[in-house]
């Protein structure tokens, strides 16, 4: 029998284990990733009296192998709040799935346990960005402002570890910054006392410096887009920067382009702060484009696009 914990890499998903392993302590393997990895299912290999766990990573994006897991004995617990599809009627699947836009999966781990471990909840609801639900979950816990703001860099924080292109652009791969963190109940004891959360936050500044220092390749009123090189700190920081551009300039829409090493770009892109519309939209004009309206990418944009890519963005905001 094994214990099997397999969770998205940013500050949901390890808040989520971190929650559950407080409340239930056991030895267990780790799956996890880069943010961007949510195809961890696949990796698990469990049968009859395994227990896995399966936190914020989509169920629909996992489905064949979360049945695979279910026909082969195994027992599941499943908490997310991404597009879920038709959740399977199976007598070993425990799902708690929430895809309300306020939802996070670790503010669904925090009702199942009754709110034992709320200051980790708020402070992945932070790092998800969703900011207005992270101040209301808070409200019993009597916390001041200053120490609201240091759950929320925390998160922030935790989320920024988890971006990159591989494991080798992190900080901390997400397992091992899962493994510091398991050592504190309390987050305060953890900002304040750990010298890891040092590093992260050196890290987490240095990187979004370099970033601020870059002027934008275009601007005008209503777009901005930047390009970033083909380095590590870039990888790192460009999801968290552009969220950032996003907040400080509501009226703009703006593009990040990060270099490829062999070619080409990695492209973000967020719609107007202010009218969350038309990324999506923009970005499946490309070949591996996709997203969401208020925020969208490319996988691979080839270098001779980029003028067209430049035209298409200004023309979509
Ligand atoms: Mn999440």
């Amino acid at each position: 029998m094994a214990f099997i914990d397999v969770f998205n890499g940013d500050a949901d998903g390890i808040c989520a284990l971190h929650q559950l392993r407080l409340a239930e302590p056991v030895e267990s393997r780790l799956v996890t990733g880069v943010k961007r990895d949510i195809s961890l299912l696949k990796q698990v290999e469990a049968g009859g009296g395994d227990q896995v766990t399966v936190l914020d990573i989509s169920l629909d994006k996992n489905r064949d192998d979360l049945l695979r897991l279910l026909d082969a004995g195994a027992r599941v617990r499943y908490f997310d709040h991404h597009f879920a599809g038709e959740i399977p009627q199976h007598d070993l699947l425990d799902a708690h799935i929430d895809t309300d836009a306020n939802a996070c999966s670790s503010l669904l781990v925090n009702q199942y346990l009754d709110g034992k471990y709320l200051p980790w909840a708020v402070t992945a609801a932070f790092g998800d960005n969703l900011f207005v639900a992270a101040t209301t979950a808070a409200a019993p816990l009597g916390l001041s402002t200053e120490q609201l703001e240091e759950l929320k860099l925390l998160g922030t924080c935790i989320n920024y570890n988890g971006y990159g292109a591989t494991l080798d652009d992190l900080i901390f791969t997400p397992a091992a910054l899962y493994r510091l963190i398991s050592g504190y109940a309390d987050p305060f004891d953890f900002i304040h006392n750990e010298a890891g959360y040092q590093q992260l936050l050196a890290g987490y500044n240095s990187d979004f410096e370099k970033a601020a220092s870059l002027m934008p390749a275009y601007a005008d009123d209503s777009h901005a887009l930047y390009i970033l090189p083909d380095e590590k700190w870039a990888r790192r920081v460009s999801g968290i920067y552009a969220n950032d551009l996003a907040q400080n300039f509501a009226d703009r829409a703006h593009a990040i382009l990060t270099e490829k090493e062999q070619g080409g770009y990695l492209v973000s892109v967020r719609a107007p702060l202010n009218n969350k519309a038309g990324a999506d939209a923009l970005c499946r004009q490309f070949e591996t484009g996709g997203g969401r309206a208020a925020a969208a990418g490319i996988n691979h944009l080839p270098a001779e696009q980029f003028d067209l890519f430049l035209d298409t963005f200004k023309k979509s905001f």
